[in-house]
């Protein structure tokens, strides 16, 4: 009888291991998994864990929430791959690379584009960006909201840049944007387009002479360390898209979804508003490790502006000239 007692347990051991059987599938926890590019100190990854914070309370633990910062996943295009495959649940890029998919989405690129961060929230979170998000699921994704990376700044090791002329050769990475390529071409650089993860060691190595993000990633990534200049230019401003794999929501009852897209509009509130915060402390921060910042007037802002203005017109047939003539309009009303 004992022998036949050990036999029954230790199937059952092999089974429960297996997660064939054990505490009933309504009370079992599903782990999402999300991945960033950015680090554990980002204002990105702290709105992540905010949304891990409101998920794991709201479904009273039937969810459970897990970070990768770092591009421990990958970059941004190797996680929106991962979500349209469905082997990820959810990933946070800037749009840039958003253009792979869809070239229309290049009109949130454009430099110089929206004056403030009050006029990109309006429009993005009014009816012409809720388009945006509405086109993702053609593509495998669920664009859930608007996050926040913010006005771009350049850095570099070579010159203080006060002016397009200042940038003349000098290798910038950029991100794989047409639209940021064209930019820094159309302004006199050497424009390279590389995956984030790959900045510091090539700005260490020299491989390029400089980068362009907004100064808390560029504080953050302690690119200070390889560059000497920061010039606060403001060129791009740079949405993110907090996104779900379409093949993995499709799978959750809707009040789920709905749990998981309240939260991630909440933490995306509270994400732009600490973005904010620390943009001034970056800077300070940046100056306080010996790099040269450089505050443009606004005349000298004004001349990369100018230098810039044909850009819109080069990219209008791919991102849809409708689209140019009513984010432009959207953006006239949004500043009023
Ligand atoms: O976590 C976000 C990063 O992966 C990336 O989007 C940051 O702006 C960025 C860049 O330059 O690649």
């Amino acid at each position: 009888m004992n022998k036949l007692f050990r036999t029954i347990s230790a199937a059952i051991g092999v089974l429960a291991a297996a997660g064939l059987i054990g505490a009933p599938a309504a009370a079992q926890t599903k782990t999402l998994k999300v991945g960033i590019g950015l680090n554990e100190l980002s204002p990105q990854y702290k709105g992540l864990q905010k949304f891990k914070e409101l998920v794991e309370a709201e479904s009273k633990g039937r969810f459970k929430v897990d970070l990768f910062a770092n591009a421990q996943l990958g970059d941004d295009a190797k996680m929106m791959t991962s979500l349209r495959a469905g082997t990820l649940e959810m990933t946070c890029p800037s749009t840039a690379p958003i253009a792979g998919l869809d070239r229309r989405w290049m009109v949130f690129d454009l430099p110089f584009l929206f004056p403030n961060e009050e006029v990109a929230d309006k429009v993005l979170d009014g009816p012409f960006g809720q388009k945006y998000l509405e086109s993702l699921p053609a593509h495998g994704i669920i664009g859930m909201a608007f996050w926040e990376n913010g006005f771009r700044q350049l850095t570099n090791s070579k010159v203080a840049v006060k002016s397009p002329a200042d940038l003349k050769g000098l290798k910038i990475r950029t991100m794989e944007n047409p639209v940021h390529l064209a930019t820094f071409k159309t302004l006199g650089a050497n424009p390279t387009p590389m995956p984030f993860s790959e900045i510091f060691s090539a700005l260490s190595e020299k491989t390029i002479d400089g980068q362009e993000n907004p100064s808390t990633t560029n504080f953050l990534q302690k690119y200070y360390e390889v560059q000497k200049f920061t010039t606060l230019s403001n060129h791009f401003y740079s949405p993110f898209v907090f996104m779900y794999s379409k093949r993995l929501w499709d799978t959750l009852p809707k009040e789920d979804q709905a749990l998981i897209l309240k939260a991630a509009k909440e933490a995306g509130a509270y994400q732009r508003k600490i973005n904010r915060e620390t943009m001034g402390e970056a800077v300070a921060g940046m100056e306080k490790a010996g790099m040269t910042v450089t505050r443009l007037t606004p005349e000298q802002h004004q001349a990369f502006v100018d230098a810039t203005k044909d850009i819109a017109g080069q990219f209008a047939n791919d991102m849809g000239a409708d689209n140019l003539k009513t984010i432009r309009e959207e953006i006239a009303k949004a500043a009023k």
